[in-house]
């Protein structure tokens, strides 16, 4: 057994989660997680919300609340929208947590001691109107590399350059609006990343191929660019205090303490059970750990550069990432998903209106992988209506209808085994073990693609093997071949669970299983499977597995979430 670690990246606590975060990082993490419990490694997959910076004392004060009591609502709001997509994180904790701060404080103070901080007086926007500084992404203008007019001050989106806010072209308050702005002088720690470049440089090239383009790519453009000094800490009041003397009144900056937050959630998951659970077997000096992240493209300079260089600087033992799946975009009919222009369905509006499984089957086969994806009404309810309606739950009710009705409630005996079967186990063991290898690369679309295959494969063979026709002159070779497609429905419950856990639950309740029956995805061996229900067997043929999304309610679900084909 080996042990996985698994990271999604953390999602802003501000902002409600649409299906872009959904599929960005959190679900596929999700299914990489569960894919792996069920070859029987170890898994720890860690997640929680990333709580400093700005935009959380920006939403708090709009609200009227303290910031912390703000973060406890909004902290709250994603645990239960991420529940009830079932994403099965060992724990989802907070950054901003006493047990990441304790980390975040340790780890400055070796970086600074090793001699990696150094202290600059940097010119920083502060806006008059709004009575603040404005640090990073709360000023926006004009990217001076591409010239997009609405790039933020820490990144500009368009370009991926990582900027500073004083960078800006026309510079304005996203507050406010305001540009009554001005530059003040003022005092900040940063990290010196040349001094590690060499080694970070290192580091990376073991990394290929084993990296997906996405991420590769985006780290080494960015090492050929060379790396430059990076101001950790911020003019704010909401965040870590900056445990240095002369610094006491700054914060750390968001994305020196968010990655760490992997670390202290790790922490927080083992300070509830002190004697059974230790960060460090995970995190510190932890050999035997293969660590994958998940996040956003966007999210790639700071995984594969700043995190690394931090954790390089302490000269302490950590674990580094093995492999980092980063995700593209997914946008709503082309355009972005907007809270505030009433575009694009929310995740928690999502499974307000389908199943949990409707939504992750749709997003996983759809993941913006090597290019952006777009959501659209019309392609969720073809896909809904194809594969989940047309060839799972078909597959399933037809089988156990059929049984129920020719041949009694009880996995039926008799009959031998022919060439048919011979090329369905065969045909089934090539896909099984694409799908498998897929899901081990974390190819998630072609994955995906096996898994429909696989279903199609047992459509194909009732089909052909007619069992509704074979019953009327040979009663027990359509017993045979009924009990064979009783097992397909165990078999696909197994490989779909990591994807549509649910469904696959649902599948198995027909025959009074549970998903601890189920078994284990390693050296799956169709043949083997094939014999798991034995005649005898109860089942029961139950309600359909999905439910048909008609044309009228497409135009519903257009009209509610804002389409603009609509
Ligand atoms: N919160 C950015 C995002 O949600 C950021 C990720 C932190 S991961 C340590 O896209
Ligand atoms: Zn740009």
């Amino acid at each position: 057994m080996s042990k996985v670690l698994i990271t999604s990246a953390l999602p802003y606590v501000n902002g409600v989660p649409h299906l872009g975060h959904i599929v960005g990082c959190l679900l596929p993490s999700d299914v990489y997680a569960r894919f792996n419990r069920m070859l029987g490694n170890e898994v720890l997959y860690i997640c929680g919300t990333d709580e400093h910076g700005t935009p959380s004392e920006v939403g708090a004060a709009k609200e009227g609340l303290e910031v912390s009591a703000y973060c406890d609502k909004y902290h709250a709001l994603h645990r239960e929208t991420y529940r009830a997509f079932n994403l099965s994180f060992d724990y989802f904790g907070r950054t901003s947590s006493p047990q990441n701060e304790e980390l975040v404080n340790h780890i400055f103070s070796k970086i600074d001691e090793n001699g990696y901080i150094e202290e600059k007086s940097i010119k920083q926007i502060f806006s008059i109107d709004d009575d603040r500084f404005l640090p990073d992404r709360y000023v926006t203008g004009t990217c001076p590399h591409c010239g997009y007019d609405k790039a933020r001050g820490d990144q500009c989106e368009n370009c991926t350059k990582v900027l500073e806010p004083t960078d800006l072209i026309n510079p304005r308050s996203t507050i406010s609006g305001s540009t009554n702005l001005e530059v003040r002088e003022t005092k900040h720690l940063f990290l010196k990343l040349p001094m590690v470049e060499q080694r970070l440089a290192e580091w990376i090239k073991t990394k290929e191929p084993f990296w997906p383009d996405v991420a590769y790519s985006i780290a080494q453009k960015w090492l050929k660019e060379g790396l430059q000094p990076r101001c950790i800490t911020r003019d704010l009041k909401w965040g870590f205090k900056v445990n240095k003397p002369g610094f006491e009144d700054k914060v750390f900056y968001v994305w020196f303490d968010a990655p760490i937050g992997y670390m202290g959630i790790t922490k927080q998951w083992a300070d509830e059970q002190p004697e059974n659970r230790n960060w460090k077997d995970w995190w510190l000096g932890a050999k035997d750990v293969r660590y994958v992240e998940f996040m956003g493209k966007d999210n790639v300079p700071f995984h594969s550069i700043s995190f690394p260089a931090t954790l390089l600087a302490t000269g302490e033992d950590w674990t580094f990432v093995d492999y980092l799946k980063g995700m593209s975009y997914l946008t709503f009919e082309g355009g972005k998903f907007s809270k505030s222009e009433k575009r694009g369905i929310f995740a928690g509006d999502a499974v307000q209106e389908f199943p949990a499984d409707y939504w992750r089957y749709w997003l996983m086969s759809n993941a913006p992988e090597s290019s952006d994806s777009s959501f659209s009404f019309d392609l969720f309810a073809s896909v809904i209506n194809k594969d989940l309606n047309g060839v799972l739950g078909n597959f399933v009710s037809r089988v156990l209808k059929m049984t129920s009705s020719k041949i009694g409630d009880t996995v039926p005996a008799g009959g031998e085994l022919t060439a048919l079967e011979n090329d369905l186990f065969a045909n089934l063991q090539t896909r099984i073990n694409d799908y498998l290898k897929y899901m081990n690369e974390m190819e998630f679309r072609k994955a995906l693609n096996e898994l429909r295959a696989i279903w199609v494969e047992g459509n194909n063979y009732i089909t052909v093997a007619e069992p509704w026709t074979v019953i009327k002159t040979d009663p027990l070779r359509a017993a045979a071949i009924l009990r064979i497609c009783m097992n397909l429905i165990r078999i696909f419950a197994a490989l779909s669970a990591p994807v549509m856990p649910e469904t696959s639950e649902a599948m198995l309740q027909r025959f009074g299983l549970k998903t601890s029956d189920l078994p284990g995805l390693k050296d799956f061996d169709v043949a083997r499977e094939m014999t798991a229900l034995q005649p005898g067997q109860p089942f029961t043929v139950g309600d359909p597995l999905f439910e048909r999304i008609t044309p009228e309610r497409i135009e519903e679900l257009k009209q509610k979430y804002g389409s603009t084909t609509c």
